[in-house]
């Protein structure tokens, strides 16, 4: 874990203006601030490990319950079809913010998005 507080730490302790959508003892989420569709959500442990491979087990569950929760009440919140869920998980991935967040990204049926194992070609 680094010293600094990540941007999502500071997104939860409320210094950095975000709409959080859910919060718990251990997890949070809120809307991406860079929408790839309406109702995008980034769900996020409160502690900020870097890497799926770095939570403890409870914290796993914990962030994957929160998802499963959350997803349809998020389609359903923006009328989409579908979503796609997913993790950057390093830098080589696309993890810009080293605080491990899992993408909601709501899908609507011809919205001309692609699959997500389309962005590995
Ligand atoms: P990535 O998986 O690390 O590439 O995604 C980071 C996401 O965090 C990206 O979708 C950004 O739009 C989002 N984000 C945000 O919602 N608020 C912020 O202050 C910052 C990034 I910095």
């Amino acid at each position: 874990m680094s010293e600094e507080p990540t941007i999502f730490e500071q997104i939860i302790a409320g210094d950095i203006p975000a709409r959080i959508v859910y919060e718990n003892d251990t997890v949070a989420a809120f809307l991406d601030a860079n929408p790839l569709a309406p109702g995008h959500t980034l769900v996020v442990p409160k502690e900020p490990y870097e890497r799926l491979d770095d939570l403890p087990e409870g914290l796993a569950a914990d962030l994957w319950a929160a998802v499963q929760e959350l997803t349809p009440r998020i389609e359903s919140a923006v009328d989409a079809d579908a979503s796609n869920v997913g993790v950057n998980n390093g830098s080589a991935a696309g993890q810009e913010v080293p605080h491990v967040h899992v993408h909601i990204v709501p899908r609507f049926e011809g919205d001309g998005g692609k699959p997500i194992h389309a962005v590995a070609g």
